[in-house]
């Protein structure tokens, strides 16, 4: 078999996505993701204009080769361009290689681990009451993990709460939207919420948390020890990871669990963080991080130190990455919780796909390949949008991590 062809389609179905379409000459075809969330068309050029060519008569059975290739044979390795470049092609030859020889994707990854794969859903309110009530329409979905964000008070806009009632803040249209953050005022508000959550839904829901990179590692280190009480399942992203050291300072002070990772793009932002042990959860997303080759190898690696992944389920990553997160999840030992957004329903329908969520756990379907494929009459309809994610500042002005 050989790949004979290789395509982008470029779509808005409520959120711009970015996918990959490899066609072999068996007429086998594999789909990747390459969604960027606010620089999607700086991957769709690397691929048109630096990858497809390369790819086209090589053995789609190849895929380390193929990865090596592309990571190696680039000489500028890394960066999120690059890696969702490589991420797509990965993922669409493994769709491909499980498609021809007729399994689901996950067979040829060590096969089923568990029957069922916890998930978490998003809650959120402008305030306690409403993410109070956010988390219970959660739990009578059957959710039995839940992330919980809720704006605070003195702030005109929190992450994780989006505007007009919608599940999400997707990217948005027109420059990037500008909001204020104080994180004085957030470190006194935080342990109200979770205790007024605890108080409300009892001790066995797994509660989790996303700081979204805002804390220094002493702030952190506060708040970590703040929530102990509400035994969190996880706080996420409690500081930028570029210092992979700070997470050590986090580490010394509490016991609340820490994942990170959504925004690594290698496995070498986290080695010293899992080879340490100052993380219990490995937030590296498919589409990011270099696809499921890479994505393998980074959680075996974390599976040594007993960190287990907890991969990014971001509705800016499509189906296509959602599938594939599934697969991989489902069949290696140290799995710990998937994050769940559901697409929208328009999403949902120019991707169509096999798998499924039931009682707070999904699994990916055993239809051959990743289970998705791609209604391109629909996501015709829906053109691509340039659309940006905020910028934050703090209450003087300086710019600070979103
Ligand atoms: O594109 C950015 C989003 O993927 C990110 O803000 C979502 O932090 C996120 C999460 O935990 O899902
Ligand atoms: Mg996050």
């Amino acid at each position: 078999m050989k790949i004979a062809s290789a395509r982008l389609i470029l779509c808005s179905p409520d959120r711009n996505f970015v996918t990959l379409r490899i066609e072999t000459d068996e007429g086998i075809y594999g789909l990747g993701d390459a969604t960027l969330n606010g620089r999607e068309l700086a991957v769709a050029a690397y691929l048109e204009e630096h990858v497809i060519p390369c790819l086209i008569g090589r053995d789609p059975f190849a895929i380390e080769d193929i990865w090596q290739y592309l990571y190696r044979g680039a000489y500028w390795r890394r960066g999120p361009v690059t890696m969702s470049a490589i991420a797509a092609v990965d993922v669409a030859l493994w769709d491909i290689k499980a498609k021809a020889l007729d399994t689901p994707l996950y067979n040829l990854l060590g096969g089923k681990s568990r029957q069922g794969m916890l998930v978490y859903a998003h809650a959120n309110g402008a305030d306690i009451p409403g993410a109070i009530e956010s988390v219970k329409r959660h739990i009578d979905q059957g959710y039995l993990a839940i992330r919980v964000q809720s704006g605070v008070p003195g702030v005109n806009a929190s992450y994780g709460v989006p505007k007009g009632g919608k599940a999400y803040e997707p990217a948005e249209r027109g420059l990037p939207s500008e909001s204020l953050w104080s994180t004085e005022r957030y470190l006194n508000f935080a342990p109200k919420l979770f205790e007024a959550v605890r108080m409300e839904v009892g001790e066995d829901i797994h509660l989790l948390h996303d700081l979204h990179h805002r804390l220094t590692p002493i702030e952190a280190a506060r708040l970590g020890k703040s929530l102990e009480p509400y035994h969190l399942f996880w706080m996420e992203d409690p500081t930028p990871a570029e210092n992979q050291d700070g997470f050590r300072l986090i580490r010394q002070h509490t016991t609340t669990p820490v994942a990170t990772g959504e925004v690594f793009n290698s496995f070498w932002d986290a080695h010293d963080l899992i080879r340490n042990q100052w993380i219990d959860y490995l937030r590296m997303t498919i589409v990011h991080g270099g696809g499921i080759t890479a994505l393998k190898k980074a959680a075996d690696f974390a599976a040594v130190y007993q960190v287990r992944t907890g991969f990014h389920g971001a509705t800016d990553l499509s189906p296509v990455t959602m599938a594939a997160a599934l697969h991989l999840g489902i069949a290696i030992h140290n799995f710990g919780i998937q994050e769940h957004m559901p697409h929208t329903p328009l999403a949902d329908q120019v991707f169509p796909h096999h798998y499924r969520y039931e009682g707070g756990y999904m699994d990916p379907g055993d239809a051959p390949g990743l289970g998705v494929s791609i209604d391109e009459d629909l996501a015709g309809q829906y053109p691509y949008q340039r659309a940006y994610l905020p910028v934050a500042r703090k209450l003087d002005g300086t710019l600070t991590d979103w």
